[in-house]
């Protein structure tokens, strides 16, 4: 019985492990090019992420929740679904000024969705009619038209794609979610789905030039699918060497995958229950945020973010060596919300003068504290100081001998940094403390 026991459990874990790493690229080496680009995401930090799609024109149907669920929320039939794309006619949809917004921001890089779990194309596909230049009255390639004045302005675009989708008739068996969708197809081929999504992301990752990379979302509908993700993944690095492939399945990257992300929780943290995974220190992290409750735009949800709180996650995100990936659910429109635009503007407006201490930085000898969080670059260390509530700091891990000096970013006069046994001991006076960040540089031998 136990010999039974046991050998069932070396098949089960060998199988196990088995279709994780046959579901995967084994043996992926990135080229220079792609390492390079890895370089190029940690140093940029910061970027925008759109959730846009037919689902915007619900405006989250008057459910705080998140607006581009609307048709497994609500149960929107497929047919019904499916009159969407007639409505939606973003006639002031200007890249030009989206761009030139994101640049204002300080953002360097725009994540878009090309695809989200509606399974509406948001560009120009020649493989199925369900897209943005077919079905819509707009009739135009947003995607095409944002990549254009991208290039133009020398900012970065990657591609959110999902790999759950509620509409397409072979994504079968169901998976977790979609199930009330009344007319869902009740029989399909999933590896047609597979071969369909790979023809569509071959689209994504030819007809625009370079790309920064695509963002993958949707494994976890049907955890125990056979994705055929080595196949994906060797697709998009034959088409682009340099895209960086990152997957939001709440796991440890898996071989193929060029950056790992978190969803709505710093790296290591796990407020929304489904961040349960380490850190990876092999490839680059990046964390995403909203400004309000929702990714597509919720024409109810008010309850945004302070500038100072989003300021402060994108700080702590660096110390963790993290980018920040901050949403906005433009409006069906095509305008961006005025209450995001203030937002971004006034992150922008920090950057300004603070920018040096997060871009281009790494994560600094501590770990994010209560108190805040620390970068660095070459032989300067950043301690950023969010939440001082006038006691001493205590920071370990600084090897104080080769403390060379220590000043406020903000006028180069002396901090009070004093050695101690384990590293150094931080004191702020009153009138030196920043309403959002009291940044102190350390410069090391
Ligand atoms: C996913 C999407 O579902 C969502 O619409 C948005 O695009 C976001 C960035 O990514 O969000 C998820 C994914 C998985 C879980 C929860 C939210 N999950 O497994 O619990």
């Amino acid at each position: 019985m136990r010999l039974y026991l046991s050998k069932f459990l070396v098949v089960t874990l060998f199988a196990g492990f088995l279709s994780i790493h046959l579901s995967a690229q084994e043996g992926y080496v990135p080229t220079q090019e792609n390492l390079d680009n890895r370089e190029w995401f940690q140093d940029a930090k910061y970027g925008l992420f759109v959730h846009w799609g037919v689902y915007s024109i619900m405006g989250g149907g008057c459910d705080e929740g998140i607006a581009e669920w609307i048709m497994e929320r609500k149960d929107i039939p497929i047919v019904q679904y499916e009159k969407l794309p007639g409505f939606f006619n973003p006639t002031q949809f200007d890249p030009a000024q989206w761009v030139s917004m994101v640049k204002k921001a300080g953002m360097k890089y725009i994540t878009i969705t090309s695809k989200h779990h509606d399974g509406f194309a948001m560009y120009d596909s020649k493989i199925s009619d369900y897209n943005i230049v077919d079905a819509t009255p707009y009739g135009k390639d947003v995607i095409g038209m944002l990549k254009e004045e991208c290039d133009k302005q020398g900012v970065k675009l990657f591609f959110y794609h999902s790999q759950l989708d509620w509409h397409h008739p072979d994504y079968f068996p169901h998976g977790r979610t979609g199930n009330g969708i009344a007319d869902r197809s009740q029989s399909g081929d999933f590896n047609a789905y597979i071969d369909y999504m790979n023809s569509q992301l071959s689209e994504l990752l030819t007809q625009y030039g370079e790309i920064g990379g695509i963002w993958f979302d949707g494994m976890w509908d049907k955890p125990d699918a056979n994705w055929r993700l080595g196949e994906t993944y060797a697709l998009i690095h034959k088409h682009q060497p340099g895209a960086l492939i990152g997957s939001n399945h709440h796991k440890m990257p898996y071989p193929g995958e060029d950056f790992m992300m978190f969803e709505r929780d710093l790296p290591g943290e796990n407020s929304m229950g489904f961040n349960n995974t380490g850190i990876s220190d092999a490839v680059p992290l990046e964390m995403c945020e909203t400004m309000n409750g929702s990714w597509g735009f919720n024409i109810i949800d008010q309850n945004y973010k302070s500038v100072e709180k989003l300021i402060h996650t994108m700080v702590r995100a660096a110390g963790y060596g993290a980018n920040f990936l901050l949403n906005t659910g433009p409006m069906p429109n095509g305008k961006i919300q005025p209450e995001n635009v203030d937002t971004l503007m006034a992150i922008g407006h920090w950057l300004e003068s603070y920018g040096e201490t997060v871009y281009g930085t790494r994560k600094g000898p501590v770990k994010p504290q209560e108190w805040g969080a620390t970068t660095i670059k070459d032989n300067v260390v950043y301690i950023h100081v969010l939440n001082y509530k006038g006691r001493a700091i205590e920071i370990q891990g600084i090897e104080s001998d080769r403390l060379r000096s220590a000043v406020y970013f903000d006028d180069g006069s002396r901090a009070d940094v004093k050695r101690n046994k384990d590293g150094i001991t931080i004191t702020i006076p009153k009138e030196k403390v920043k309403p959002i960040d009291t940044v102190i540089v350390l410069t090391l031998m």
